[in-house]
């Protein structure tokens, strides 16, 4: 019989040892359904990552290789693109109303660029850290890595209001990195894990929280850095990560 316990502890242990990877909370049930896989470009560090029709804008980070990227998903057209000097590295982007918007992580200066042609035409300043970055077809959300959302004004990037972002404990939910408004509500990553939570924009309450680490395989998994890019298109959310290889098109399941 001891030796019964013994096998069965020495089990446990294997098949503790052996978990390398997260694997979803939920095993029995996914917390998506994946539509479609696209390529990505493993050398974009995304920060950001949005739908304008078809045409998809990523913004990339990391000192000397941010760029503003506008291409088409299905065969990496590209349609245009802006490297960002050495000395800014780039976060979050969106685009209202013909402008893309494309937040610096510490320089404290947001970009501005016609839609069109990629010409900048604007440098507006905050203070802090700039992390992600969405709009609600009025006004900016912006995060900075803590718990709070900002409301910006598109026209001078003054804060119009903050959103406490908390989860159905009322505890405070911060790393809150790159957003995505789609369907009445802010998606946000939470850096540094695999999940995608959507935020009720009025109370900043979190209504769901999905699990992506099954997305990539292991070894894609450990090649590449955090997720790290929603952008919402007809329904389908497309999702990514800093050098990920693969978008992938998904449907959140309706938890
Ligand atoms: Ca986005």
């Amino acid at each position: 019989m001891r030796s019964l316990y013994l096998i069965l502890f020495y089990l446990i242990l294997i098949s503790g040892c052996s978990k390398d990877k997260p694997s979803a909370d939920v095993p029995s049930e996914p917390d998506y359904e994946i539509i479609n896989i696209f390529p990505h470009d493993t050398s974009y560090f995304t920060q950001g990552f949005e739908f304008v029709g078809d045409t998809l804008v990523e913004g990339t980070g990391s000192y000397g290789n941010s760029k503003l990227i506008k291409y088409k998903i299905s065969d990496s057209q590209n349609y245009g693109e802006v490297s960002l000097s050495s000395d800014y590295f780039g976060e979050g982007i969106t685009v209202l109303n013909g402008k893309i918007y494309q937040l610096t992580w510490q320089e404290q200066i947001c970009f501005v660029y016609n839609f069109s042609d990629l010409e900048k035409i604007n440098e507006l300043s905050y203070a802090g850290d700039g992390w992600g970055l969405c709009n609600d077809g009025t006004n900016l959300i912006m995060s900075n890595g803590s718990s709070t959302l900002y409301y910006r004004d598109p026209a001078d990037f003054s804060i119009l209001k903050t959103i406490a972002v908390k989860d159905s404990n009322n505890i405070s939910v911060s790393q809150l990195n790159e957003l995505e408004f789609a369907e009445g509500k802010i998606y946000a990553n939470i850096w540094q894990t695999d999940y995608i939570i959507a935020i009720d924009p009025v109370t900043g309450l979190v209504s769901n929280k999905f699990n992506l680490a099954d997305l990539l395989t292991a070894e894609e998994y450990y090649e590449s850095n955090v997720l790290n890019g929603i952008a919402y298109k007809n329904g389908s959310f497309y999702v990514t990560g800093k050098n990920w290889p693969k978008v992938f098109e998904i449907k959140f399941s309706d938890r």
